[in-house]
C-alpha cells in the first residue's frame, strides 16, 4: 500500500543549509537557515537558557504531562513580553493564548482556528512571504491570495501597491503580516503605515493575523512590537504566533505560542478551547522542556536582565554587520547596497539573480538561497572580505 508514496523534495532551505555543511572548503560562507550565529560561526545557547536550564534539571520533580494550553509562567510572560505589560486589552481579559511546538506549530494551530470559524477563509499574503507559510496554512485548507509587498528595484516596501490589494480584503478573509524583521526581504512598515493597516482592518472587517519570529532582533523588544500593539489597541479581533526560537535560541526545544485577541473576555475562553481541540487533533499536549526555560526566564528579574542584555548584543551585532556588509560590498561591486543598512532583522535579499546565487555556491561556496536572501548573521570578521570579493566577482561575471 504505502510504496506507491513517492520521494518528496526536501525543504528547499534546509536542504541548502545541508548542502553547505556537505562543502568540505574551508573558506565557505553559510548565509542559508536563519539561526543566529555568533562572531565564530556558532548558534551559541544563551546564558540565561543554560542558567535556566541548570535550575529547571535540578529542580524538577515530574514528566507527568503539560496541561493542553502549556505552562502558566510561559502563557503569562509571552502574553506580556508580545502584547506590552500596558495592554489595555490583557488587563481586560481579553487575550488568551496555548503553548505550541515553536513557532510553526502556533501558525499552524492559528490557522486551525481560523478555518474553524470560516473553513477556506482566503488568507492574503505578501509577495513574497517565508515559503513555509503555504503548507502550514494551506493543509489546514485556507486559500491563499497575494498582496504586493516588496519593490525588488528599490529594496523597499510598495506600500501604495500593498494598500490597493489590501483593498479587496473583507470581513472573512485574513491578512497574514510579518510582526517585524520581515522574512525573507528584511524591509518591515513604519509605523504610521501599520496605523494605515488598523484603519483598512476597521473598516473593511478583515482579520490581521500576525507572525512575529524574530522580536528583539531589529529594534528592540518593544520597538519590534509597535506595529502589532498598535493594531492590538484598536482592533477587536486579532491573531498572533510567536516564536522563541531566535530570540531565546530555544530552536530546537520548539517554543512557540498562539495568542488570541477577542472582542470579550468570554470569547477569548471560547478561543483557547478551539485552540486546545485543535492541538488534540494533532498532537494533544505541548513539549515542556523550552517552555519551562522561558517562563523562567521571562519571570525571574536576574534571568531576565540577563537575557535582554544578551539578545540586545545580538540585535546590535547584527546592525553593526548589516553597515559593515554594505560598505564592503559597495567598494567591491560598485554599486549602492544601503537597503542592506536599512533593512531589519535577520535577512536582506542581496538583489542577484537565481543565477548568480548558484555561481556564488558553485565557484566560491558561498551559500544563499536562490532568491540572493541571506541570513545577515552568518556573516563575520573572518568571512565578511571573502563575501565580499566573491559576490563582486559574481558581479562582474
Ligand atoms: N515565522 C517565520 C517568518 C520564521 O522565519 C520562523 C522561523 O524561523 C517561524 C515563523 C517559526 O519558527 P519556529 O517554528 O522554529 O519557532
Ligand atoms: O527561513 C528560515 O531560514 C528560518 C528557519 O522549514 C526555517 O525560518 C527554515 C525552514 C523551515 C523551518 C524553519
Amino acid at each position: 500500500m504505502l510504496e506507491s508514496l513517492p520521494r518528496l523534495p526536501d525543504d528547499p532551505i534546509l536542504g541548502l543549509a545541508a548542502a553547505a555543511r556537505a562543502d568540505g572548503n574551508p573558506d565557505k560562507v553559510d548565509l542559508t537557515v536563519g539561526i543566529y550565529m555568533d562572531e565564530s560561526g556558532l548558534c551559541p545557547v544563551f546564558d540565561a537558557v543554560r542558567q535556566a536550564q541548570r535550575a529547571l534539571v535540578d529542580e524538577e520533580a515530574t514528566k507527568a504531562y503539560m496541561p493542553p494550553v502549556g505552562d502558566p509562567a510561559f502563557n503569562t510572560g509571552m502574553r506580556q513580553l508580545v502584547f506590552g505589560t500596558d495592554s489595555a486589552a490583557l488587563a481586560a481579559g481579553r487575550v488568551s493564548s496555548i503553548q505550541t511546538p515553536g513557532g510553526c506549530g502556533a501558525l499552524r494551530i492559528g490557522a486551525e482556528v481560523i478555518n474553524a470559524a470560516v473553513p477556506g477563509a482566503r488568507v492574503w499574503v505578501s509577495d513574497p512571504t517565508w515559503p513555509v507559510h503555504i503548507p502550514l496554512l494551506g493543509s489546514v485548507g485556507l486559500q491563499f491570495e497575494n498582496y504586493r509587498y516588496y519593490e525588488a528595484a528599490d529594496h523597499s516596501v510598495d506600500f501604495d501597491a500593498m494598500v490597493d490589494d489590501l483593498k479587496q480584503a473583507r470581513r472573512g478573509d485574513v491578512v497574514l503580516l510579518h510582526g517585524c524583521c520581515h522574512n525573507p526581504c528584511g524591509a518591515d512598515l513604519s509605523l504610521e503605515q501599520w496605523g494605515v493597516i488598523a484603519d483598512m482592518a476597521e473598516e473593511q472587517g478583515f482579520l490581521p493575523f500576525i507572525d512575529i519570529a524574530y522580536q528583539g532582533l531589529g529594534d528592540g523588544l518593544e520597538r519590534d512590537a509597535a506595529g502589532l500593539r498598535l493594531l492590538a489597541a484598536r482592533l477587536p479581533e486579532m491573531i498572533v504566533a510567536a516564536s522563541c526560537s531566535k530570540n531565546m535560541g530555544l530552536y530546537r526545544e520548539r517554543t512557540g505560542i498562539t495568542l488570541f485577541l477577542c472582542a470579550d473576555a468570554n470569547s477569548a475562553d471560547a478561543l483557547q478551547s478551539q485552540a486546545a481541540v485543535a492541538a488534540r487533533r494533532v498532537y494533544s499536549m505541548p513539549p515542556a522542556h523550552g517552555a519551562l526555560i522561558a517562563g523562567r526566564i521571562l519571570s525571574d528579574g536576574g534571568l531576565r536582565e540577563n537575557w535582554e542584555r544578551e539578545l540586545g548584543g545580538m540585535c546590535q551585532r547584527i546592525n553593526g554587520l548589516r553597515g559593515e556588509l554594505r560598505r564592503k560590498l559597495e567598494a567591491e561591486a560598485g554599486r549602492d547596497f544601503g537597503f542592506i543598512e536599512r533593512e531589519k532583522g535577520m535577512f536582506s535579499f542581496l538583489g542577484l539573480s537565481a543565477g548568480q546565487a548558484r555561481a556564488l555556491r558553485s565557484e566560491h561556496s558561498v551559500y544563499m538561497l536562490d532568491s540572493s536572501r541571506i541570513n545577515v548573521a552568518g556573516v563575520n570578521a573572518g568571512n565578511i572580505d571573502y563575501l565580499a570579493r566573491a559576490v563582486g566577482a559574481v558581479l562582474r561575471a
